[in-house]
């Protein structure tokens, strides 16, 4: 087990003290990391308590250690799950090698490249949820966005340490050009599209928990397996994070279903109208908010056919979530099937990884929508949730500005302008969420357009104070 050394001024189990160079390298940047948190991170909660878990080392027993921390005073560290000793490459042309404890000359553009995209996403979704805070619908809600938030943040750590120990001048740029573009930024926006979406309502933070932190599952997964062993070991124990986020995707979503159910059974209709006026989401309206979060987060899978998926298998960088899982990890031979506006055809399995990689996360995005339809189904209502088509307004890969409906079906271009409205939030469906967006921080006490959870953090009860604000 590595434990942590938290009397370090950045905690670490990398024995950052061996490394005077790369020591003060990231002592350089950590003031611009809490200036950044102070300007972009949760804003007017400095000086909140908040019952946070932080890791205190990365075996089962050590990394999650609650208690009451004021935000700015996190301790953001570096962590990277155990060695394997004598670890092989799983995949590729290189397959049975041993792994790289540094980075080949060859990929080093692609790798920067790929710890980059990944590392930008980490401070942009914190970007993304700086307001949520005024709006909370309890404290137990507010507690988690914290813990995300400051998760998230760590994650961003991760991804610095390894441009800065292993990318030299160019990696140490680009880490302060992680801390220098901004989400919804007009001129330095983040790098990839669902992370400038304004995230300004809490049903959009559980969509997008559930939804596009079950896409960094999915992408930390494949680099979890990489060749370069640093960024593999890095990727597992974020994963042990991750998890957390999208529990507070799914069970948020769940209970704003169990209120929208309950607000049926009191009103004995579901017209949305007057679930609306009863100050609760009518499930259509909760289906808008899937399909919009659903069609963005599946863009960040890259294109259907994409030869930058291919070499990055080939080479060892990037391979499928759980590659052991598979049998066959060189993919030379096999072909999958794929159906474009053009018509079908028969792609090499290598060119196509990206495609494999979203029909895998879309089977695991439906493990939810079949709880909330059995759930929906034992009230007695005929309405059902469902995942748009993966060819739904998508901005990349071949179905990119197709006039596609939610079912997959292309139609006349105008009726599905015309249409979208009803598809995805419009203003108004916006301004109602808006409206329902109250604070409530009194403990216990939970927001009237949401159920409560079924247990509180950590085993204690929900009318715990977890968030004790000043
Ligand atoms: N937006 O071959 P293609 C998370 C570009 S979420 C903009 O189709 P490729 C988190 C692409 O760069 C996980 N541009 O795709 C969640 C390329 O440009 P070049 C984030 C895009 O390269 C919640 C061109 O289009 N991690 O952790 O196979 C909270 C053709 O590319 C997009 C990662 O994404 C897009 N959506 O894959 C906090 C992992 N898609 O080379 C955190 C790292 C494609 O022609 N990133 N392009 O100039 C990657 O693996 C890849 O860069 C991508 C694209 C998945 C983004």
């Amino acid at each position: 087990m590595s434990a942590i050394d938290y009397a370090e001024k950045i905690p670490n189990n990398v024995d950052l003290v061996g490394d005077r160079t790369l020591q003060r390298a990231l002592e350089h940047w950590q003031p611009q990391f809490l200036q950044w948190w102070h300007e972009m991170g949760p804003s007017d909660f400095e000086g909140a308590d908040v019952y946070l878990r932080t890791a205190t080392s990365v075996d089962a027993q050590g990394w999650a250690h609650y208690g009451k921390v004021r935000m700015p005073d996190y301790r953001w560290g570096i962590f990277l799950a155990d060695p394997v000793a004598e670890r092989k490459i799983g995949f590729g042309d290189a397959m049975g090698q041993p792994a790289w404890q540094q980075v080949p000359g060859e990929y080093r553009s692609t790798l920067r490249r790929l710890i980059v995209t990944q590392g930008d996403t980490e401070p942009a979704s914190v970007e993304q949820q700086r307001l949520l805070g005024h709006t909370c619908p309890s404290l137990y809600d507010l507690r988690n966005l914290f813990q995300i938030n400051v998760e998230e943040g760590r994650h961003l750590w991760a991804m610095v340490y390894l441009l800065h120990a292993y990318f030299g001048r160019d990696g140490r740029e680009e880490a302060e050009e992680l801390l220098a573009r901004h989400s919804g930024d007009a001129d330095k926006p983040r790098i990839l599209t669902t992370f400038n979406e304004p995230i300004s309502d809490w049903l959009s933070l559980y969509c997008f928990t559930y939804f596009t932190d079950r896409d960094g599952k999915y992408q930390l997964k494949s680099l979890a397996e990489s060749a370069f062993d640093p960024l593999a070991r890095t990727c597992r124990f974020m994963l042990t994070e991750e998890a957390h986020h999208m529990f507070v995707g799914e069970t948020g979503l769940s209970r704003v279903v169990k209120r929208s159910l309950e607000a049926m059974k009191e009103l004995g209709s579901d017209d949305p109208a007057r679930i609306r006026a009863a100050g609760a989401v009518d499930l259509p309206l909760l289906q808008k908010y899937l399909n919009f979060w659903c069609s963005s987060s599946l863009d960040l899978f890259g294109s259907e056919i994409s030869s930058n998926s291919a070499a990055n298998f080939a080479n060892g960088l990037k391979a499928r979530p759980d590659e052991g899982r598979y049998e066959d990890h060189a993919l030379r031979e096999k072909t999958l099937s794929l159906v474009t506006p053009q018509g079908a055809s028969d792609v090499p399995m290598l060119n196509a990884l990206n495609e494999v990689m979203r029909e895998s996360y879309l089977k695991d995005c439906e493990i939810g929508l079949k709880r909330w339809n059995r759930s929906i189904e034992r009230a007695g209502s005929q309405l059902r949730l469902s995942l748009p088509s993966a060819r739904f307004r998508r901005s990349i890969g071949a179905w990119a500005g197709q006039p596609v409906d939610p079912q997959g079906n292309l139609m006349q271009r105008e009726l599905y302008e015309k249409s979208l409205a009803s598809w995805i939030p419009s203003e108004a469906d916006k301004a109602f969420v808006h409206s329902l967006m109250h604070r409530v921080i009194e403990p216990g006490r939970m927001a009237g357009w949401i159920a409560p959870p079924e247990r509180g953090i950590n085993n204690l009860p929900l009318e715990h104070e977890y968030v004790k604000l000043h």
